[in-house]
């Protein structure tokens, strides 16, 4: 039986991670700080779902006749000894990594916010790499990487899959040819620290053989999966603040609270998009198609669709009556940019993802109602700026 340890496997994307693993007949294991939950904490903010501790939702897991997932309380970034005693003794064949700081806005905030990101997700990745080294594991590494570690400049050329095949002219004039990684052009402190991320699994694919897969993930969207729905003990977090919500469930949060949909300026940008069922089969797919010994690192992007900011409010404005405000971004973004992004790694794995239709928003919008005594609307607005330039926002409704 494979197994899989999943770092920051009580977050959106790892808890639903698990248990797709563990239904699929995975041995699975759990590793987290809980640093999610203490963020929430901290911000006054919460998961409008009411999310039950980790030691409910693994029994009531438990109680649905699956396996038992262990779980191991470690800081990644700090508790070196602890995880290699959770290594020997879980003893993997593939690692998912979640377990880092991943709201760029939180990342924007103050200047510990941004030490913190840091440190957190550079130690975060750079212990694990070390310790499957030091206890000599070939353990297959899937890191949940970014679709915005390379900027939104703008351009027209389809952002393909981690690298580019270039041609230089050297000073001697002669041609040389070099597939490269893709330059990184990064938005925030925390996609900065993704673009890091790849140096660290180039290196360690090269020096030391590690089999890495790194994943170029877009916005997700959706809250619930196949599993999380079978037990209301396991429903998925939903973020909806300043911070932590990302857009498109921000939206259909506002439009069921009737608070009017907050666009970031023209709302020109467009950004990558996966559901949240998506996500979790394709980590399946990574972990089944792992590369070998001695490649480079295998990097698919993580994305169904792109799709303009504006144009999503107006589909869920269209479908619930909700207004739309055009806010001052706090953001240091590009108004307005083109994107196309390549996913033939996972279309050819027989990915045929969720598309943004309108009747998959309605699982979203009746959670919203049924857990609207939970909305904290003073945690709504981003206000989290960029540069030290900025001034709060000013909001104009359409
Ligand atoms: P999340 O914050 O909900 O989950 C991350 C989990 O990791 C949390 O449970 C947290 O407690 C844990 N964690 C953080 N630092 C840790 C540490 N040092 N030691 C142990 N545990 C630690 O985030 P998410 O939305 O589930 O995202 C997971 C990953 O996917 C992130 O790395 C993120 O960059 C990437 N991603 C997310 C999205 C998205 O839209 N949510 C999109 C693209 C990529
Ligand atoms: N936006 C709005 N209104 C809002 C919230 C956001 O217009 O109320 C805009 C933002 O300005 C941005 C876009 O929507 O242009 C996306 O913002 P987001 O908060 O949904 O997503 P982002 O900050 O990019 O981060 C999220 C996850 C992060 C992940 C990233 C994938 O939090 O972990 O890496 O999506 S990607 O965007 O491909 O880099």
């Amino acid at each position: 039986m494979t197994s899989v340890l999943v770092l920051g496997g009580d977050g959106f994307c790892g808890w639903p991670t698990a248990l797709h693993l563990s239904a699929k007949g995975y041995r699975v294991g759990i590793a987290d700080n809980f640093s999610r939950r203490l963020i929430d904490e901290e911000l006054g903010a919460n998961s409008l779902t009411p999310i039950a501790t980790l030691s409910e939702r693994l029994s009531a897991w438990k109680q649905l006749g699956y396996g038992e997932i262990p779980f191991y309380e470690i800081d990644l970034a700090k508790d070196y000894a602890q995880l290699l005693e959770v290594l020997k003794e879980f003893r993997p064949d593939a690692v998912v990594h979640f377990a880092e700081q991943r709201s760029a806005p939180y990342s924007m905030t103050n200047a510990r916010h941004k030490r913190y990101t840091v440190e957190n997700n550079i130690s975060a990745t750079h212990n694990l790499l070390v310790a499957l080294v030091e206890l000599d594991m070939d353990t297959h590494v899937v890191h949940l990487g970014t679709v915005g570690v390379y900027g939104y400049d703008g351009s027209e050329l389809a952002m393909p899959e981690g690298y580019l095949d270039v041609i230089i002219k050297g000073p001697d004039g002669r041609q040389y040819q070099r597939s490269i990684l893709y330059p990184t052009q990064p938005g925030s402190i925390y996609h900065m620290t993704k673009s890091m991320d790849q140096l660290m699994f180039q290196f360690f694919a090269h020096n030391d053989r590690l089999r890495i897969t790194d994943l170029h993930q877009g916005v997700v969207w959706g809250i619930q999966t196949d599993e999380t729905r079978r037990h209301e003990s396991l429903i998925n977090r939903f973020d909806y603040d300043g911070d932590y919500g990302t857009v498109l469930n921000r939206f259909l949060l506002q439009a069921v609270m009737g608070h009017p949909l907050t666009v970031h300026g023209t709302g020109g940008q467009t950004r990558g998009f996966i559901n949240i069922q998506d996500t979790v089969t394709c980590i399946r797919l990574a972990i089944e198609n792992p590369p070998h010994q001695g490649d480079r690192v295998k990097i698919f992007n993580q994305v169904a669709e792109t799709r303009r900011v504006r144009d999503l409010a107006k589909m869920v404005a269209s479908h619930t009556g909700a207004q739309v405000a055009y806010v001052d971004n706090p953001r240091n973004e590009a108004a307005e940019n083109e994107l196309e992004v390549l996913n033939l790694g996972f279309s050819s794995l027989g990915l045929n993802p969720i598309l943004l239709e309108q009747e998959e928003f309605h699982e979203t919008l009746q959670i919203v109602e049924r857990y609207r005594s939970r909305y904290v609307e003073a945690t709504v607005a981003a206000r989290s700026l960029w540069t030290r330039h900025q001034k709060p926002g000013t909001i104009t409704k359409e």
